[in-house]
């Protein structure tokens, strides 16, 4: 069925709207002369997390999903379950002679439909359209009210993919849902939730380009009747291209398909994302006696032809181009995956502004939003099932990926940016049967079946398009699996340097998968690594989740795909962060992939792809995101000297601080960086640079808080410090306020620790601390590392009162649930610290037989604090005495009153 189009819907629904509300119906508010009339239902649900019969209903507005808070919550797990919604509406007896349909644009994942009580419809699988023809069902007339009522499930479902993945399944009716209402004459509304019409361009070049329309015609009324079909396809000013009718006839109650082959169209206007010039094409249903308009359906139509080499790459419109690419997930902060179709229009934004030409819409078919604006902005895209990780061998699970794949190919067909059906991604990551090689052996061939099923299928239904698989870099599994040889195009997943190995893997990944596979052409489907926002490094190393170590990692990726050629493109994992409920790490929950962060707040490696990839002249200061920072005062006392990284594509920048040059940089692949004296207070950072005559700047006011190196500084009087024991990054805590900085070892007139040594835990990838999720903050990262063995924090400071807190957590011990990129399959018990300890300030005993995990449990923060005075011009001193095992520290503050 049609997606509602925007005629329809802004023609009706901005006139009615308000009329809408007023009247609570929709009754008499139509204009019947419409050949197609769509009323968005979003509005005024009723929802129960309970049965059907379940006393209270709360009033919810779609899209709706139950788990935007439970995800992010404390608890492991998330609401998985069935729910209800309802909702009444009045129909006009007009409407009596129309055909009416609920069209879903995604329900996740078991979708029942009611129509007053009578099972209307059901859909399996979570990112699909669906519709449910409802007219017999319903009463009409202003005295009658109809109840819709929607039975939505997202329990998990062995035999509905997907079965487990690195993000969240939210459940809910969390896309559109629209009323459709045509006449007893329409292109079928029963295909998929198709629009029922399939545009192909089967030969295009820059002298001409071929159409053809293929599609059904439903005649619902009792008599035979003789329709004008009408094919008129326009260009991007309304001005007709094309334009041709033929006569159908139809028996009552039956459908017919057609086809329609056009004189070639001379001199194209090819679409490309440089170009991305838009034909359309009406189709539509018209009475052949009076020339009554019955029907329309309006396609997009772009004109453009794609090929892939496996030494060359990508080809776009007979011209090499390369597919500089990113991945999106649809959720957000706050909102789950309920979002107005308008935030999904606004990410594609962001996809082009940073330049991209091409999106992998993964792990699952998005938003049609997402493939208008695709086409409209100029975007090449693919859009993939989601079968993530493994398969379940069962005919119904067989049959649910086959029936989402033509799903996906019929809804989103006549979308000019799309070019890749993909069929999997990292089947073979999730290991099963590793003790019984003959039943691997099995579970391999089975999913082969399905590979090879869904790939032919897939070439069946659209004989256009490229086929993909989507792989993770465990090359010779896939290989053996037999795998690689099903898809047209390979896809490779490739984290070296991030999940394992060092960045170095990666061009030699490159380099072996072109010689292994030489006929076959293939992508990088997938690089990136997590990036906390909050979290900065002057020492950044792997995983540390630093801003500083990801931007590094890009510009290293980026550089080596562009040494290969026969690299057809790449794709950042990911747009912005997502929720993935199992993930703990430093932000729990959340996937810190993302170039934007969740609320789609830009990172620095956002911005050096922006000045690598786009074509306007473009000036940003990169670390936009951290305006309060504070830094350790060098030797002078008066200022403390630290990096700035400015992202541009033009030849050189010049730096200004409140006024004053700090000299021109010379940018280099995308970056350049200066290492500026800050002092206390606001500093006004300007970047400017020239091109053609023309100057290009970007501002940033950063506030600085110096910290003193000695105390009891008289120039620079000690206020604050924010400590952070067992790690080597800063960190903004309470929402991006406070900065935390990394301790450091005790001197003479400073502060620091004495004694100890960082915590590591021992899974071969944290540089220091734990990833355990800690209870009781939304400030992880205070609590994850710690100085363990700890014998002393001295902070000499001048005499004064003050406030003194601790923070604590017992990291070691409990179950360790296993991240989902973690390839071992259960969680495991980490042997339990046994600590005892006293706590000593200024002489005085503070915390006595102190035990964390006794008192607190493990992973959980616990914040001390005291007030005190110093008077004996020693400053404040915390000593730690074991009474059994070794005392620790995960924080410090220390602020004078
Ligand atoms: C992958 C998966 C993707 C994950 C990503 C990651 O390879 O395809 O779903 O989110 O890695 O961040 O680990």
């Amino acid at each position: 069925m049609v997606e509602p189009g925007k005629m329809n819907f802004d023609k009706y629904l901005l006139l009615l709207f308000p009329l809408l509300l007023k009247f609570g119906s929709i009754f008499s508010q139509l204009d019947h002369a419409a050949p197609r009339i769509s009323i968005n239902l979003n509005k005024g649900w009723q929802f129960t997390k309970g049965a059907y019969e379940a006393l209270s209903w709360q009033s919810v507005d779609l899209p709706h999903t139950w788990n935007a808070k439970d995800v992010m919550d404390d608890t492991a797990g998330y609401f998985r379950g069935a729910c209800w919604y309802k909702k009444t509406i009045s129909l006009p007896d007009s409407l009596q002679s129309k055909e009416l349909f609920l069209y879903f644009k995604g329900a996740n994942q078991e979708t029942e439909v009611y129509i007053n009580g009578i099972k209307a419809g059901s859909h399996r699988g979570g990112y699909t359209a669906f519709s449910v023809p409802i007219g017999t069902l319903l009463h009409f007339g202003r005295a009658h009210r109809n109840e819709i009522a929607v039975r939505v499930d997202n329990s998990p479902d062995p035999n509905i993919p997907p079965l487990s993945a690195d993000f969240t399944f939210y459940g809910g009716l969390y896309r559109d849902v629209f009323l459709v209402a045509v006449n007893k004459a329409h292109f079928s509304c029963t295909d998929h939730a198709s629009n029922g019409i399939y545009i192909t361009t089967p030969r295009v070049s820059a002298e001409s380009a071929t159409l053809h329309t293929e599609g059904t015609i439903r005649n619902s009324s009792s008599s035979a009747r003789l329709f004008t079909l009408s094919t008129v396809v326009r260009d991007a000013k309304g001005r007709k291209v094309l334009g041709t009718r033929e006569t159908i006839s139809l028996e009552p109650l039956s459908s017919k398909t057609f086809t329609g082959t056009f004189k070639a169209i001379s001199h194209p206007h090819l679409w490309s994302p440089e170009d991305p010039y838009l034909y359309s094409v009406d189709l539509s249903i018209l009475d052949a006696a009076s020339g009554k308009l019955l029907d329309r359906v309006r396609s997009p139509l772009g004109f453009r032809w794609v090929h892939f080499d496996a030494d060359k790459g990508f080809f776009l419109n007979g011209k090499p181009y390369r597919l500089a690419g990113i991945s999106r997930h649809q959720d957000h902060q706050g909102m789950g995956n309920a979002l107005p179709a308008s935030l999904a229009t606004r990410d594609m934004e962001w996809v082009k502004r940073m330049g991209a030409n091409f999106l992998r819409i993964a792990h699952y078919p998005q938003d049609p939003a997402v493939l208008e604006a695709c086409d409209r902005l100029g975007l090449l895209c693919s859009v993939e099932i989601p079968v993530v990780n493994e398969i379940t061998e069962s005919d119904s699970f067989y049959r649910n990926c086959m029936d989402m794949q033509v799903e996906m190919i019929r809804q989103n067909f006549n979308h000019p940016s799309v070019i890749i059906w993909g069929t999997m991604n990292e089947v073979l990551l999730k290991s099963h049967f590793t003790n019984d090689k003959p039943r691997q052996k099995e579970y391999y061939s089975h999913i082969a079946t399905l590979a090879s099923s869904l790939d032919s299928l897939t070439r069946k239904e659209d004989p256009y398009r490229i086929t993909m698989m989507a792989n993770h870099g465990d090359i010779n599994r896939y290989r053996e699996a037999g795998l690689t040889g099903i898809p047209m195009l390979v896809g490779w997943n490739l984290y070296s340097g991030w999940y394992g190995g060092k960045m170095e893997d990666f061009p030699s990944s490159l380099d072996r998968i072109h010689k292994e596979f030489p006929n076959t052409p293939f992508m990088v489907t997938e690089y990136g690594a997590d990036a906390d926002p909050r979290i900065r490094s002057s020492h950044p190393v792997r995983f540390d989740k630093s801003v500083e170590f990801v931007t590094q990692f890009h510009a290293y990726y980026w550089k080596e795909i562009l040494k290969r050629p026969f690299v057809a493109g790449s794709v950042i994992w990911n747009l912005a962060d997502f929720n993935s409920e199992t993930r703990n790490e430093t932000m729990p929950h959340i996937n810190n992939k993302g170039l934007l962060s969740w609320d789609r707040i830009p990172k620095d490696p956002y911005y050096f792809y922006e000045a690598t990839w786009s074509r306007k002249p473009f000036v940003k200061i990169a670390s936009s995101y951290w305006k309060t920072r504070a830094g350790v005062a060098d030797s002078t006392g008066r200022q403390s000297f630290q990096p700035l990284q400015v992202a541009s594509n033009l030849d050189s920048i010049e730096l200004f601080v409140n006024g004053k040059s700090h000299g021109f940089r010379k940018v280099v692949d995308g970056l350049c960086e200066w290492t500026l004296p800050f002092s206390e207070g606001v500093h006004l950072v300007r970047a400017s640079g020239r091109q053609h005559g023309k100057v290009y700047s970007d501002q940033l006011r950063i506030d600085f808080k110096l910290q003193p190196y000695l105390l009891t500084s008289a120039r620079n009087p000690f206020r604050e410090i924010n400590i952070l024991l067992g790690t080597g990054r800063t960190f903004m805590g309470e929402e991006g306020r406070r900065p935390w900085l990394p301790d450091q070892p005790y001197h003479t007139g400073a502060w620091g620790s004495v004694g100890g040594r960082p915590f590591k835990i021992d899974n071969g990838k944290l540089p220091y601390g734990t990833d355990k999720l800690i209870l009781g903050t939304d400030d992880d990262p205070i609590y994850q590392t710690q100085q363990v063995g700890i014998s002393r924090y001295q902070l000499d400071v001048p005499p004064g009162s003050y406030e003194l807190t601790l923070h604590f957590a017992e990291i070691e011990g409990g179950v360790v649930k296993v991240p989902p990129y973690d390839l071992s399959d259960s969680s495991r018990q980490e042997k339990q610290a046994e600590r005892v300890f006293n706590v000593y300030v200024n002489d005085s005993l503070f915390l006595s037989h102190f035990n964390i995990a006794a008192q607190f449990g493990t992973a959980c923060a616990v914040i001390k604090k005291l007030r005190l005075v110093v008077s004996d011009g020693r400053g404040v001193r915390v000593r730690f005495e074991a009474v059994t095992g070794e005392p620790v520290l995960n924080a410090l503050q220390l602020r004078r009153l």
